[in-house]
């Protein structure tokens, strides 16, 4: 049996999440079509007969801004070298950039073995392929290159087997029935935020902590959550809400909706929407909201 840990490593928005979500057939990260929405490691396991699989997503490669991007870096960096292999997914859709190409060599140099997952190749130029991956060669990336669509589910079975290959001989390090190390509580909380995510621009979602208070199974299966939508300035706060509340109504319907799907039940949801000035750049802020428990 094969069994072991897998980093999934690449610029933010490539297409990370997705692809995990797809592989271990559930979803258990966020996805948006905005850089950064991964902002914590997150275990995702997949188990077959003849090996185990356990992912660890990680925040996309994005230039600094503040403590909580240096924070979300740092995480993704310690990942990489605590793992028996690395994924490194790549956007072929966003082109091959000479920055690409360093970054794989970078990941390949760790001394783990590596897999590349050219991915998005459900909305590019089939010819641009080839040339990428020869581009990759020349250039003296020698990991082997799985062009693969996860929206399309395409040629992702042989994209696990070369995984699966990667892996030292060993027993599984997981019960086969855990495909997440994440709580319900937190993914209900990334529910909200993916929901924040996709409905407002750039800047606001960045800015925003989503804290679960109450996460709470009632005797006859529905669920109570109240949460806080954290966010860095006053007329964010105007923005998230909206006029008449009209904003902050439709994205909290959205995500409660995808909650009751996610829990498999009725979901009674209550949302306040709170200023932290700069949150982002105040460590005591972030862990307060959950992020910098360094592991
Ligand atoms: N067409 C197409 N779109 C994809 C594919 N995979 C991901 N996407 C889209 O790419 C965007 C980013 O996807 P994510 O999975 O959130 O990317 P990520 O690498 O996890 O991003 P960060 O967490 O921000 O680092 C989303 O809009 C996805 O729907 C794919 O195979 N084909
Ligand atoms: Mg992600």
């Amino acid at each position: 049996m094969k069994s072991g840990t897998v980093a999934v490593i690449g610029k933010a928005n490539a297409g990370k999440s997705t692809l995990l979500n797809v592989l271990v057939g559930e979803k258990v990260a966020i996805v948006s079509p905005k850089p950064q929405t991964t902002r914590d490691r997150i275990l995702a396991v997949l188990t077959r007969e003849d090996y185990q699989i356990a992912f660890v997503d990680t925040p996309g490669i994005y230039r600094r801004h503040n403590a909580l991007t240096a924070l979300m870096m740092k995480t993704t960096e310690t990942v990489s070298k605590d793992v028996d292999a690395i994924l490194y997914v790549h956007d072929g859709h966003a082109g091959l950039r000479e920055e690409d190409v360093a970054l794989m060599k970078k990941y390949a140099g760790l001394g783990v073995p590596m897999t590349v997952a050219y991915t998005k190749i459900d909305i590019m130029p089939k010819e641009n392929i080839p040339a990428d991956v020869k581009a990759l060669y020349e250039a003296g990336v020698t990991a082997d290159v799985y062009p693969v669509s996860a929206r399309k589910g395409q040629n992702l079975k042989r994209l696990e087997q070369a995984i699966a290959d990667m892996l030292p001989e060993g027993e599984p390090l997981f019960p086969e029935d855990i495909v997440s190390d994440r709580s319900e509580k937190f993914m209900v909380g990334e529910l909200m935020r993916e929901k924040i995510l996709l409905k407002y621009e750039q800047e606001i979602p960045h800015g925003v902590a989503v804290v679960v208070n109450t996460f709470r199974r009632r005797e006859n299966g529905t669920y109570d959550v109240d949460l806080d939508i954290v966010c860095e300035k006053k007329n964010h706060k105007a923005i998230l809400i909206g006029k008449q509340g009209r904003a902050i109504k439709e994205v909290a319907s959205f995500a409660r909706k995808d909650m009751e799907k996610f829990l498999g039940a009725k979901v009674f949801l209550t949302v306040y929407v709170k200023v932290r000035e700069d949150w982002r750049d105040r460590s005591g802020l972030m862990k307060e909201f959950g992020y910098g428990e360094e592991s």
